[in-house]
C-alpha cells in the first residue's frame, strides 16, 4: 500500500531527526518515489536556509558532520520534489540526487534473500550474502552454542518490549571463564542499520568456526550481542525499512519508540537528544526506560571488571567515534584511546575510516551507549559507523565490509590481553 505521503510528516520535529511516522503503525511503509538528496552549502547563510527548509517541511535529514561544508542528506517525499528543486534553484544552492527512488534501492538491497530457502535442511540458515530475519540470526546463535559447547555460551539477558529474548554470546576457551579480560561488541541498537548485526554475526562466525583465529581467544573472552533492539529490527523487515528506534509505547498515542542510543544513563537528557516522543532522537521518559538498554547495561555493569573494551556497531559514515559524545570534551586518556583506534583502522584495506571525537566529528549525542560504557570505567570505548549509503547497503557488500573490518579485532584483542582483571573481595 502506498501511504499518503503527507501522513509521514511529523510536524514540529527538530532538525535532523524526525522518525517517519505513518498514521497507522501496522501499515507497510513504501518509499516509492522518495528521493535522497545530498545538499552542499557554501556559507553559514546557505546552511541556515537549508536547515530552515528541512525543519519547515519536517523532512528527515542525515548529516555526516556539524561542519558547515559537509553535505546534508535529505529524504524528500514525492510531493515536495518539485518545490524543493525550485527553492534550491532560486537560492543557487547545489545538490545532487543520491537515490532517485528509495523503494527501488530498498528492494535491491536484499535481492538475494531467498537463497536461505535452499538451505532449509542445514543446521542453520545464516550466511553473509543476504540480510537475515531475527529467527535466522537467533537460530545461528543457538547452533553455535549447541555445536561448540566448550567455547560458546548463549546468555539470555532479558526480554525486549515485545517479548523477544535478548541474547549475549560469550566466547571463551579458558577453563575458568569470567576471569579473563574481555571485549564487548554490540550491534543493532538502531534498527535500520542492517550492516551492523551482519558484521557482528560474521565476527561470531570467525571467532568460533574459523580455527585460524584461535589466537584471538588466547587470554581474552568475548561478549557479543548481535541485536540489541530486536523489535525494531523485525519492524524494519516487515513494515518500515527506515525505522530506527525501539518499539515501546510512549506518552504520545501516535508515536512509538525510543532512540536506544540516547537512553543510556550517563548525561541522559542533554544536548543532541529530544524529549519529543515523535522525534527520531527521543531519549525516553527516563534513562534506561527501555527493557533493551536496561538489560544490556545491567549485564555489562555486572561484568565491568572484566570488560576492558566496548565496541558498538552502527552505520553509516566510516568513522570510529570516541567519547565524549554529550559535549565537545575529551577524557583524560583520549590520546591513548585514539592511538589504539588508529592502530585498528590501519588494518583496513578497502574501506577507510576516520577516527575522532564524536561531538567534534559528528554531532552531540547525550545518553549514547559508548559514553555510558566509558563512564562506568571501561577505558576503551568506541562507536563504529560502518559503511553504507543512507543506511542501505546491498547484501553483496556484507562480506567485503565484514572481511575488511575483522582484522581490527586482532589489534583490540592484543591490547585487551595485556590488561589485568582485578577483583576486590569482601574482607
Ligand atoms: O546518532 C547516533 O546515535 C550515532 N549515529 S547513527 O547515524 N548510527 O545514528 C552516533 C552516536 C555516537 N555515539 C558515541 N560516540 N558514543
Ligand atoms: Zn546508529
Amino acid at each position: 500500500m502506498h501511504l499518503l505521503p503527507f501522513a509521514w510528516l511529523v510536524l514540529g520535529c527538530v532538525f535532523c531527526f524526525c522518525q517517519a511516522a505513518p498514521t497507522n503503525d501496522d501499515d507497510f511503509v513504501s518509499y516509492s518515489e522518495f528521493q535522497v538528496w545530498k545538499i552542499t552549502t557554501r556559507s553559514n547563510e546557505e546552511n541556515k536556509l537549508v536547515l530552515q527548509m528541512i525543519r519547515h517541511y519536517g523532512f528527515e535529514a542525515w548529516k555526516d558532520s556539524d561542519a558547515i561544508s559537509a553535505p546534508i542528506g535529505v529524504l524528500i517525499p514525492p510531493p515536495f520534489l518539485e518545490e524543493m528543486k525550485l527553492k534550491l534553484a532560486a537560492t543557487n544552492i547545489s545538490y545532487e540526487v543520491e537515490i532517485s527512488d528509495l523503494q527501488t534501492a530498498i528492494n535491491d538491497e536484499n535481492a538475494s534473500v531467498n537463497v536461505s530457502a535452499i538451505t532449509t535442511k542445514m543446521a542453520h540458515k545464516m550466511d553473509w550474502t543476504s540480510y537475515h530475519r531475527l529467527d535466522d540470526i537467533y537460530g545461528y546463535l543457538k547452533y553455535l552454542a549447541d555445536t561448540y559447547p566448550k567455547l560458546v555460551r548463549l546468555i539470555d539477558i532479558g526480554t525486549s518490549y515485545e517479548d523477544r529474548p535478548l541474547y549475549v554470546v560469550r566466547i571463551s576457551n579458558s577453563s575458568s571463564p569470567d576471569t579473563q579480560p574481555a571485549v564487548w561488541i554490540d550491534a543493532g541498537i538502531h534498527a535500520r542499520e542492517w550492516i551492523s548485526p551482519a558484521v557482528a554475526t560474521y565476527i561470531l562466525h570467525q571467532l568460533v568456526e574459523e580455527p585460524t583465529n584461535v589466537g584471538l581467544l588466547l587470554n581474552v573472552d568475548w561478549y557479543i550481542m548481535p541485536i540489541m533492539n530486536p523489535d525494531g529490527y523485525e519492524y524494519t523487515h516487515m513494515k518500515n525499512r527506515l525505522w530506527r528506534k525501539t518499539r515501546s509505547k510512549t506518552s504520545s498515542k501516535k508515536c512509538r519508540g525510543v532512540d536506544a542510543n540516547r537512553n543510556f544513563g550517563y548525561q541522559w537528557g542533554g544536548a543532541g537528544s529530544s524529549r519529543d516522543p515523535c522525534a527520531i532522537k527521543f531519549r525516553g521518559a527516563n534513562a534506561f526506560s527501555e527493557p533493551e538498554t536496561l538489560a544490556t547495561s545491567n549485564f555489562i555493569t555486572e561484568k565491568s571488571k572484566q570488560i576492558k573494551l566496548y565496541l558498538t556497531l552502527h552505520s553509516f559514515g566510516q568513522v570510529f567515534l570516541l567519547p565524549w559524545g554529550h559535549s565537545v570534551t575529551y577524557p583524560s586518556d583520549y590520546d591513548e584511546m585514539k592511538s589504539l583506534a588508529k592502530n585498528a583502522t590501519s588494518k583496513f584495506k578497502r574501506y577507510k575510516y576516520r577516527v575522532g571525537n564524536l561531538a567534534a566529528v559528528l554531532y552531540r549525542a547525550s545518553g549514547n551507549s559508548a559514553d555510558w560504557a566509558k563512564s562506568i570505567g571501561i577505558d576503551y570505548s568506541y562507536t563504529v559507523e560502518l559503511p553504507a549509503k543512507d543506511f542501505l547497503l546491498p547484501a553483496s557488500r556484507i562480506l567485503p565490509v565484514s572481511q575488511d573490518f575483522f582484522p581490527a579485532l586482532e589489534v583490540f584483542a592484543a591490547k585487551v590481553a595485556t590488561l589485568k582483571v582485578t577483583y576486590s573481595f569482601p574482607a
